[in-house]
């Protein structure tokens, strides 16, 4: 992720490590070299300017705390200048709400309100999807068919040329849904027609967020494109797209600064589940390479105290383990992230890991979500009922093929054997039960 923004702030943190001393020279150096930085990863002029002159002011007028080196008091004002720039930690409330997303053509907002939707359907609300996209014709389609995929409420009017009036259809529509999550149009630019669309939307919608969506990819143009739709609806959040195909993002990194929202999440693959809450010190240790533990271990931590584990654990030990059940599962390793990505946060191996197993079962796992959000809900209850003429189907909803159907109905029956297995132990379980009871 900004390989090369992080490369080159890398170089010079290295560069302030290997000092021999300190001078007001020596300052102006690093200072000239953070700009180079920033600016190759396209962060703008007057960002640039803004951030080093402050580094600048303060190593000239503070004093390190004593017992502190120089150095690792000139590190830490870098820290905190570029850390300043992208706020503090602020996440989306969790509570039933309207939001709607904005942004330019391509950006990834449909695919963010997916992201999005899934994020608080995880957090057990009901979601509504609402296209209001009527520019584009596939659009609609589009949006649809992650509603299909996530199973959430879905309302859009195909062919429907009037935004406005497919709002309140729609509002109407999905009364009973605790977020809706609204798509808009995007646009070359922002134009007369779409700002007064914008406008009309808000207006009627009155939404609780209103989300500039970004790509990392932009660069430069960032600023004023985010300024743009500043001016034209009141912007509560920005969600930064496509951070795992650039290696610069500074660009998307100033435009945060015009908006003056915080960013809620950046976006990190094609898939749904590629959304990641951002944590600005966080996210700064990491571009500096200050090894990541924190994350890691927290979320380890949240895969721990899931709350209803003890429930899960009574369920299977009675017997029954569904699909679902193994879905969720499934789920929870995946919360962790790639393998890889993981042992990447580990100081010392960032960057050592390359097993092409890991990838296989990577790939294997990915295979079978896929499947099984093509299941209906009632199949991954009851997973019997799963006969050859529904097994054709399943494998073409997914893209995949009966064979591979047949392997996950497979590995779901052995998975249910040894969770069975485990739990007929009869010490084994109360150790467990034990720890669950005592660890939530
Ligand atoms: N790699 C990567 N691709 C993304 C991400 N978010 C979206 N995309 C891809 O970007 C492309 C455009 O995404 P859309 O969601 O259709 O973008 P949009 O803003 O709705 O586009 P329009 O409706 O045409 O304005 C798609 O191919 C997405 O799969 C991301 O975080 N990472
Ligand atoms: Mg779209």
């Amino acid at each position: 992720m900004l390989e090369k923004l992080s490369e080159s702030l890398r170089e010079v943190l290295r560069k302030v490590t290997n000092l021999s001393h300190v001078d007001k020279e020596v300052v102006n150096q690093i200072v000239k070299d953070i700009q180079r930085a920033l600016l190759l990863g396209d962060v703008n002029v007057s960002l640039t300017l803004k951030l080093s002159k402050e580094v600048e002011r303060r190593a000239l007028a503070e004093t390190p705390p004593a017992g502190m080196p120089y150095k690792e008091y000139l590190i830490k004002i870098i820290y905190e200048e570029i850390t300043n720039v992208l706020g503090d930690l602020h996440t989306i409330p969790v509570k039933k709400q309207k939001i709607m997303s904005v942004g330019l053509f391509g950006q990834g907002k449909t695919t963010t309100c997916g992201k999005i939707a899934y994020y608080f359907q995880k957090k057990r609300f009901t979601v509504g999807l609402l296209a209001l996209d009527i520019h584009r014709p596939a659009a609609y389609d589009q949006l649809k068919q992650i509603a299909e995929q996530l199973h959430t409420e879905f309302y859009g009017e195909k062919d429907g040329k009037d935004a406005v009036k497919i709002l309140i259809h729609g509002l109407e529509k999905l009364k009973n849904v605790d977020i809706i999550v609204v798509d808009t149009a995007g646009r070359d630019a922002l134009d007369d027609n779409l700002i007064k669309e914008l406008k009309n939307i808000e207006n009627i919608l009155k939404p609780d967020e209103t989300i500039l969506v970004i790509d990392a990819v932009i660069g430069q143009q960032a600023g004023k494109q985010a300024k743009a739709f500043r001016e034209a609806v009141t912007i509560t959040g920005v969600i930064v797209t496509k951070m795992d195909g650039t290696a610069k993002g500074g660009g998307a990194l100033s435009a945060v600064n015009e908006v003056n929202a915080p960013i809620y999440f950046i976006g990190t693959g094609e898939h749904i589940e590629d959304l990641e809450l951002f944590n600005p010190p966080r996210f700064v240790s990491k571009l500096l390479g200050m090894g990541d533990i924190e994350t890691l271990l927290e979320k380890f931590e949240s895969i721990a105290s899931e709350k209803d584990l003890a429930k899960k654990m009574e369920k299977i030990s009675s017997g029954k383990f569904t699909l679902k059940d193994m879905y969720e599962q499934m789920e929870s390793i995946n919360k962790l992230g790639p393998l890889n990505k993981l042992l990447g946060m580990i100081p010392g191996i960032s960057g050592k890991v390359n097993d092409s197993k890991i990838e296989e079962t990577q790939k294997k796992l990915k295979k079978f979500r896929y499947i099984m959000d093509s299941m209906t809900k009632e199949e991954m209850e009851t997973p019997g009922i799963i006969k050859a003429e529904r097994v054709n189907r399943i494998a073409k909803g997914s893209g995949t093929t009966a064979r591979d159907v047949k392997e996950l109905l497979n590995y779901y029956e052995m998975s249910k054997k040894t969770a069975k297995g485990l739990m007929g132990n009869r010490k084994l379980r109360m150790q467990m039960e034990k720890q669950f009871k005592g660890g939530t």
